[in-house]
């Protein structure tokens, strides 16, 4: 059987990361492209290079020729700007829209059979607008920023109970940015619930708000470190995550941008953060969860937040 065949379309710091586990991971053959054909052309051949010693046969492309991508399975999209310390994600938007245009329009011509992951900022509208200028189907077009988010929550959680990362899990829900909304009620360790652990006095109410506020400003922490881009091994990381489920049909349930239609809140239209079933038809299922009133009014002012980028996109581009 062929191999699948994954287009990362950015080849920056997270494209670069994700085309190294792809190949490490040996998941398909790999098109990465980016505006500066020197950068793709350059980061495929050093990894083409670097293949041979890890001792997998992925084949790696560099390109700035959409007609390359065809017939992709998956395309990642991290094409666009970063952030610089201080700058909110939001501030991204002049930029990256017309970025994300002209994606859309390419894989809508040459791959759009594939499933795209958008992990471009700020995040839930750039999916948003993915999934409107390339009139893909919905359940094709997901966005990266949730399962990063729940990576991090569980990294600080393993960090206060110094335990196994691997016995740490997390919920987050809502948008991409600081109003996302820690499940706290759902983020166990061995299957126990932070309320619980905080009863067996294994942690305090106190800590546990200081590490959601960490997690909500996750992003911005490693701007800052950084001082020149964010965090690019763990988004990496995490949107692999995604791709594999769909390219083996594992049907993880993973906490993803993808577009709502009632089924928490009742929010109808606009892509936000929810648990969802992947699998090879792409979102299979999404995860009806029945919110608390705290929680709600967290996940609504999540939802503004959304809402309010989409408006000042649709100001900046009156066909959306
Ligand atoms: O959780 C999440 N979703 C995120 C999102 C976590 C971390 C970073 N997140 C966002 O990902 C970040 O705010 C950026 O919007 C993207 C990509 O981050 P990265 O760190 O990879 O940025 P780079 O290194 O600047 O890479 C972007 C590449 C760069 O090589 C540009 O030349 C290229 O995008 N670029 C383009 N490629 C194709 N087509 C166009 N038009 C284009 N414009 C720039």
């Amino acid at each position: 059987m062929a191999r699948a065949k994954i287009a990362l379309i950015g080849a920056g710091m997270i494209g670069g990361t994700l085309a190294h586990i792809a190949a490490r991971e040996e998941l398909g053959d790999i098109v990465l492209f980016d505006i500066f054909e020197g950068t793709a052309k350059g980061k495929a051949l050093d990894l083409s290079e670097a293949a041979p010693v890890f001792g997998k046969d992925s084949k790696i492309r560099g390109t700035s020729d959409y007609a390359e991508i065809a017939g992709a399975d998956v395309c990642i999209i991290t094409a666009g700007f970063p952030r610089k310390p201080g700058m909110d994600r939001s501030e991204l938007i002049g930029k990256n829209l017309g970025v994300i245009k002209q994606v859309a329009e390419g894989i809508k011509e040459h791959a759009p059979k594939a499933f795209v992951i958008c992990i471009t900022n700020p995040l839930d509208a750039m999916v948003w607008a993915l999934q409107k200028f390339s009139g893909l189907q919905p359940r094709k077009v997901v966005g990266m920023a949730g399962v990063l988010d729940s990576a991090r929550f569980r990294y600080f959680l393993a960090d206060e109970f110094q335990c196994s990362v691997e016995d740490v899990h997390a919920s987050v829900l809502g948008g991409h940015g600081d109003t996302m909304v820690p499940l706290i009620r759902y983020s166990t360790v061995n299957g126990v619930p932070i309320p619980d652990l905080i009863k067996m006095k294994w942690t305090t109410q106190e800590r546990i708000d200081a590490i959601v506020e960490r997690t909500r400003k996750g992003g911005g922490e490693i701007v800052k470190l950084l001082g020149n881009g964010s965090a690019f091994y763990a988004p990496a990381e995490s949107a692999i995550e995604m791709a594999t489920s769909y390219l083996r049909d594992k049907k993880r349930i993973l906490p993803c941008a993808v577009r709502l239609s009632g089924q928490i809140a009742g929010v109808r239209g606009l892509y936000v953060g929810a648990p969802a079933m992947i699998g090879s038809r792409g979102v299979e299922k999404v995860m009806n969860i029945r919110l608390k009133a705290d929680e709600r009014e967290m996940f609504m002012t999540s939802v503004a937040a959304v809402e309010k980028i989409i408006a000042d996109c649709q100001e900046m581009e009156p066909s959306l």
